[in-house]
């Protein structure tokens, strides 16, 4: 079996890159310069929970796992899933960092105790 990487979730956070300034002394000069260091913070990075197709979890559980954990209509969670069934994965939501990793551990919680295969990951979104 290939090596995996970690689970993104379990990944440190980026912290914003703070650019170091040269150090400069005039010779000859008794001036102080100050330099002003700025963090450029910029949104969030966030993620997409994205679910997996398998050929045993009952289209019917899909559509609730939707319903339940993604606030999706009856509509549009059998759409997503249709999706899924077709392509092999499809996105169910994009949100911060923990609210994809608690999505994310909701879908393979309720999987488990219906004794489905179904997967699920999230990914930092472009
Ligand atoms: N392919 C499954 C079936 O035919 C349905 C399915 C859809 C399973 C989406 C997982 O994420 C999934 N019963």
């Amino acid at each position: 079996m290939m090596a995996t990487d970690k689970p993104e979730h379990t990944k440190p956070l980026k912290q914003p890159e703070i650019p170091v300034q040269p150090k400069r002394s005039p010779a000859g000069s008794d001036t102080v310069v100050l330099e002003r260091r700025t963090a450029k913070v910029g949104p969030p990075q966030m993620y997409q929970v994205v679910m997996l197709n398998d050929d045993y979890t009952p289209m019917e559980f899909v559509v609730a796992v939707l319903q339940e954990f993604f606030n999706k209509d009856r509509e549009a969670a059998t759409q997503i899933m249709l999706k899924i069934h077709l392509d092999g994965k499809g996105v169910c939501g994009v949100f911060s960092r923990d609210v994809a990793a608690t999505k994310v551990d909701q879908v393979l919680d309720a999987a488990n105790q219906g004794g489905h295969p179904l997967q699920c990951v999230s990914e930092p979104v472009a």
